[in-house]
């Protein structure tokens, strides 16, 4: 086990950050696996997959041109209109996307979908490997109603709206140009997806800082939307 996985994990059950910037790593997605690790130890199971930087906004603010991908456990899910407890939160953000079930190796249905990311690092501020080791500050996820994949899911509308108000607005051609590409992405870095899982697509606008109180709702055309309250 690597000092980071340790750090990383104690930052996530104590919501406390880390500084970012300057960590060598030298296999990032080991320093996942053994973070993930540490929370399946605890009882929880893996959900799914997420992907990220999968629009072309977040690989610019990145300064990189390939996606990264991390881990979804049960106990990140939170149910369609649930709550977000931000108590063991640091510094939540959410992002909407699109979700989508897996069967067979392949899509089986998708869902309107939030992820909410909260970093370990502090202020969000980490390097490529920083941002993969710390399960690509993955930290829960809003699925909603599945349904069959529309022939246009890649040129859909967004909206992120916190509070009946339009925070962000963008299209699912953001995510790879498609978000079944991302689904393509996200079988050929895990390697295998198993029935059941759900895979995030990325996130199809900035994310939102999220605050105590709100109420956020993700739209996506002709899918529908999913909520949570935070508290
Ligand atoms: C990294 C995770 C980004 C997405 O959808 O692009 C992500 C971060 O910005 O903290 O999940």
């Amino acid at each position: 086990m690597t000092s980071l996985a340790l750090a990383l994990d104690n930052a996530l059950t104590t919501a406390t950050e880390l500084p970012g910037g300057g960590h060598d790593i030298g296999d990032p997605y080991a320093v996942q696996r053994e973070l993930v690790g540490l929370r399946l130890a605890r009882g929880e199971t893996i959900a799914g997959v997420k992907l990220g930087l999968t629009s072309k906004a977040k690989m610019q603010q990145m300064g990189v041109d390939s996606v990264i991908w991390g881990r979804l456990t049960d106990a990140m899910r939170i149910e369609d209109g649930g709550v977000l407890d931000l108590a063991p939160r640091i510094h939540p953000k959410v992002e909407p996307e699109v979700a989508f079930l897996v069967r067979g190796g392949a899509i089986a249905a998708v869902a309107p979908a939030l992820e909410v990311i909260d970093s370990r690092w502090l202020d969000f501020k980490f390097t490529l490997a920083e941002v993969i080791a710390d399960n690509t500050s993955a930290a829960g996820f809003v699925v909603g109603e599945w349904q069959p994949v529309p022939d246009n899911l890649d040129s859909l509308g967004v909206q992120l709206i916190i509070d009946g108000e339009v925070a962000e607005t963008g299209s699912t051609a953001a995510i790879l140009g498609d978000p079944r590409e991302a689904f393509a992405e996200a079988l050929r870095l895990a390697g295998t997806l198993e029935d059941g899982w759900v895979v995030l697509a990325g996130a199809a606008t900035a994310a939102v800082r999220v605050g105590p109180g709100q109420t956020v709702r993700v739209e996506v055309e002709s899918l529908g939307s999913a909520s949570l309250k935070a508290s």
